[in-house]
């Protein structure tokens, strides 16, 4: 299904008045609302192919109806996500989940809803059924060569899919570790795991980047092989310049301080992007901004600060993408909720007076600093994401939309109650 552009537009009409009180007021109240929209309209995040179907854990998956039985029908629901906040103009795939076998066709299709191909996925932390070897050990850092070239190649040719399809970068995330004591010689699995690196990072393309993620745990429970930005920065100053650092919000253990590892990143120039999501315990893949928005926002912060405020494009150069999992919401009404948080945290951001908090900085006045800081984040900066969307010909109110251009019931009709989609 498409959304009909007339009747979002008579959505839109219903809903003006109110909106127009309060963009107006806002932009009476701050000095760079005009600024801030631009930006606003120019700032998209890829939506995950695999974030498209309901998610599920080890204990079950309870699926809501209408997903995504292929790659054409999750490209379709980006689209439709991307017409309601013209905020989503890219999706990333994972590959062997999503295999674009025609992709001119599938390039062609993505395009004709304004859509292009963010980073390609790499999985070798799953065995494929046709598959020679086992990762039941890991794969780039394997003890046994014949499974680390296994998974080299299989790194190269996500690469050639994301080639043909236009893609700009290889992202890669290691189940590899270790669940007991001794099972591991921890310096082998990471030399190994380098050297394994070493032959993708030679297969890229002059103008392709891999980002390498990191995370603390799960599925292995005694040590990760890439388990903090330590050690994914250390991979990546020794493969060279196109490789980077990616941060996943989840990827954390509790109360680690985010905000200072992008500043730190950024400085680098190592930080590769971020999978966006939201968590209380672990890698909870719960939608961005429902549980710490105000860390969301720091990191904002530091962004602004790091780009914005020296001039740098914001938009581009880095990877801004979506990883969430969704048990029990809409997958489309989750992903538009994610996006809008984000592109609250970004503006919000954007409200922080810089000069005025270097000043504070400077003179240790501490009390000034974190008023500067939260008198931006305290304010409500909806009217402008609403306007910027309007402006951008999407909804006032993309989730008020969703629901009542009844886009959930017209997919079910379509593709049926009972659907399946590839992912986690
Ligand atoms: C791992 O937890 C991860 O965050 C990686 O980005 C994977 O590619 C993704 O989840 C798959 O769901
Ligand atoms: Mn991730
Ligand atoms: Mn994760």
């Amino acid at each position: 299904m498409q959304i009909n552009k007339e009747i979002l537009q008579d959505l839109n009409n219903d809903l003006l008045p109110a909106h127009e009180r309060r963009f107006n007021y806002l932009a009476g109240e701050i000095d760079n609302a005009e600024a801030i929209i631009l930006k606003l309209i120019a700032f998209n995040i890829a939506i995950p192919s695999w974030a498209l179907g309901t998610g599920g854990t080890r204990f079950g998956r309870f699926s809501g109806g209408g997903e995504p039985r292929s790659l054409e029908e999750k490209i379709e629901d980006v689209g439709l996500i991307h017409a309601l906040n013209r905020s989503s103009n890219s999706i990333s795939l994972h590959i062997p989940w999503d295999i674009p076998d025609n992709a001119p066709s599938i390039k062609a299709f993505a395009s004709q809803l304004g859509l292009h191909f963010d980073a390609v996925n790499s999985n070798t932390f799953q065995d494929q059924p046709h598959q020679a070897l086992s990762y039941k050990y890991g794969s780039l850092h394997h003890v046994d060569k014949a499974v680390r070239q296994q998974a080299v190649e299989h790194n190269i040719e996500v690469i050639k899919y994301g080639v043909e399809l236009g893609s700009k970068a290889l992202s890669v995330w290691l189940a590899d570790g270790s669940n007991f004591p001794g099972q591991l010689n921890f310096r082998n699995a990471f030399q190994n795991t380098f050297e394994s690196l070493q032959q993708v990072y030679a297969a890229l393309p002059d103008d392709w980047k891999i980002w390498i993620e990191y995370k603390p745990y799960e599925p292995n429970f005694y040590s990760t092989t890439i388990g903090d930005w330590g050690q994914s920065y250390l991979l990546a100053n020794k493969l060279g310049q196109r490789a980077s650092t990616l941060v996943d919000l989840g990827h954390h253990l509790p109360n680690t301080n985010i905000e200072q590892i992008v500043s730190l990143l950024l400085m680098e120039g190592k930080l590769a992007g971020f999978h966006f999501n939201d968590s209380k315990y672990g890698d909870d893949d719960l939608t961005v901004g429902s549980i710490n928005p105000y860390q969301l926002f720091l990191i904002f912060n530091e962004l602004v600060e790091g780009l914005d405020a020296r001039g740098l494009n914001h938009a581009t150069g880095i990877g801004w993408m979506i990883d969430a999992s969704h048990n029990i919401k809409d997958p489309v009404e989750d992903l538009l909720q994610s996006v809008e948080a984000i592109k609250i945290a970004y503006a919000q951001a954007l409200l922080i007076d810089q000069e005025k908090l270097k000043q504070a900085q400077q003179n240790n006045d501490v009390a000034h600093a974190q008023n500067i800081l939260q008198q931006a984040y305290r304010t409500d900066v909806r009217p402008l994401l609403a306007e910027a969307r309007l402006q951008a010909g999407g909804a006032l109110d993309p989730v008020g939309s969703f629901r009542a251009l009844k886009v959930r019931e017209n997919l079910i009709q379509e593709r049926g109650l009972k659907t399946v989609t590839t992912g986690l």
